[in-house]
């Protein structure tokens, strides 16, 4: 017999009998929770992270009104898992020796941008609404290669004309890019109330909150009559950049079958996370906000140093072993580091290549960072695929990799472990842009927004192939591509890895 599906009623109903010691129901009663928070990107990273540290603070501190109106991107898939349970989802914490199941009801409302966008802007704009958080991936924020926003491409374009027409109040379109929707909420936030907000970037990009800014400022320097929108923008909402941290793999149908055997029901929504968890906020709020500091997050005057350190040690060995892993044919992150010559790749990237570029944030050990992140690398239990992080590495590489490049070359020093790496993902492409990269029996494609581009840009020979990307301006800097030392390296660890 199949076991009834997760909504409110049945999760009482399961909660009236003895429960495992592993499965925790919602911190709060979802049903008391009024939506205080809107969040961009309803993808598994917030389910398990920024969202379960708002339900805790509210738990903390009896708030009610920071229940969560979530907004998934292009596809209505997270909505179809939601909405039919109330919100309600689980998140199975996947330890090396453990596992526990938590419910949580933060998501009070869920909206597909295609359907409702109009009901998106009415929250957006709502005085009771103080705080918006984004988790829609690097390729989301659709910038250029100098960092401003694409208004030449066309989703762009045709949400900055709705943004015009709702400066008007007649705009109710769906929405098609994350930014595109935040500025036309912040139109008709201006138009209505005018109540300050904060938008909370909770993406890998360095000084995320800043960059976000810029492109809102981009988005509304393109609106013709938008002057008044912007002025009031730089007086009244702020962007306070984060530090973002949580292993957080794709669902699979273990991980399904593991929480119904624990909870007795089927969750749709479920997300996997690792134990750990961290989140670093900078204190520059517009308004109210969550207590998340009381919920484990530390809220600080200055995020750029964890921001940095957790970009380059974590996000780029990350990177690192999952190229040169999958080339290996290492199905998880769990293999790839656990083989001794890829252990050894990402620690020389660390200790020769990234450290010099770092300074401490309070009290870190850098050395022990390092070990805690490999050690969480670790984890069988998560699953997490080096497939999975291998994609979209020309968003992912320039934030991660290519300033410590940058950095070391100033410095008069070639970095070759950081040369391996980027010659990683050059092999990688080569190899799955082909068709003929097969990990756990499976071909893998090439999951890039330049795919097409980075094919054509990697062909022929080493030479070519490494020329070819150092000349893609949208990924590699100039002062990067100009150094012949970091060619040389790239081209001889390319000659490696294909032979
Ligand atoms: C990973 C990150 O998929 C990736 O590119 O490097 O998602 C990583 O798991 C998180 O940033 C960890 O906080």
């Amino acid at each position: 017999m199949t076991n009834p599906r997760l909504s409110l009623r049945t999760w009482h109903e399961r909660a009236s009998r003895p429960l495992p010691d592993a499965v925790r129901g919602p911190a709060v009663d979802p049903a008391a929770l009024t939506v205080g928070q809107v969040h961009l990107g309803l993808g598994a990273f917030t389910r398990a992270h920024q969202l379960l540290c708002t339900e805790d603070a509210a738990a903390a501190t009896g708030e009610t009104g920071w229940g969560v109106l979530g907004v998934t991107q292009r596809s209505p898939r997270v909505a179809e898992q939601l909405v039919p349970q109330d919100g309600l989802y689980g998140v199975l914490t996947a330890g090396a020796d453990a596992t526990s199941l938590r419910l949580v009801g933060s998501v009070r409302d869920v909206a597909f941008p295609g359907r409702d966008t109009a009901r998106v802007l009415d929250a957006l704009a709502a005085p009771t609404t103080h705080v918006v958080t984004l988790t829609v991936t690097e390729k989301g924020y659709r910038r250029t290669a100098d960092g401003g926003l694409d208004t030449g491409a066309q989703d762009v374009a045709a949400d900055l004309a709705d943004a015009r027409a709702e400066l008007v109040g007649d705009g109710d379109a769906a929405a098609r890019t994350p930014v595109g929707m935040l500025v036309r909420g912040l139109v008709r936030r201006h138009r209505t109330s005018g109540a300050p907000l904060t938008v909370v970037c909770c993406d890998n990009l360095t000084d995320n909150g800043t960059v976000l800014r810029g492109l809102v400022a981009d988005a509304l320097a393109a609106v013709p009559g938008a002057d008044d929108v912007r002025a009031w923008v730089e007086a009244s909402v702020r962007f306070p950049s984060t530090m973002v941290d949580r292993i957080v793999p794709a669902t699979t149908e273990a991980h399904h079958a593991e929480a119904e055997a624990l909870l007795g029901l089927r969750d749709e929504g479920l997300v996997v996370g690792e134990p750990f968890f961290q989140w670093v906020v900078e204190d520059a709020f517009a308004g109210p906000r969550p207590a998340w500091e009381r919920a484990g997050a530390t809220l600080t005057g200055d995020v750029a140093a964890y921001e940095r350190a957790k970009l380059r040690v974590l996000n780029a060995t990350h990177s690192t072993l999952a190229y040169l892993g999958a080339l290996r044919g290492h199905a998880t992150i769990a293999a790839a580091v656990a083989d001794p010559d890829l252990a050894a790749v990402a620690r020389a990237l660390v200790d020769d290549d990234v450290l010099p570029t770092l300074t401490a944030p309070d009290g870190t050990d850098l050395h022990a960072y390092r070990d805690s992140v490999l050690h969480r690398f670790a984890n069988p239990a998560t699953g997490h695929t080096t497939v999975q992080v291998a994609m979209d590495g020309s968003q992912k590489l320039p934030v991660r990799l290519l300033g410590t490049v940058a950095d070391r070359l100033a410095a008069g020093a070639v970095p070759y472990a950081a040369a391996t790496a980027f010659a990683g993902w050059i092999a990688y492409v080569r190899a799955a842009g082909d068709g003929g990269l097969v990990v756990d029996g499976r071909t893998v494609a090439l999951d890039d927004p330049l795919a097409p581009v980075l094919v054509e840009a990697t062909a022929g020979s080493a030479e070519e192939a490494v020329d070819g990307v150092l000349a893609l301006r949208q990924v590699v800097p100039a002062d990067v591509a100009a150094s012949t030392g970091f060619r040389a390296a790239a081209v001889a660890a390319l000659r490696d890895l294909t032979r």
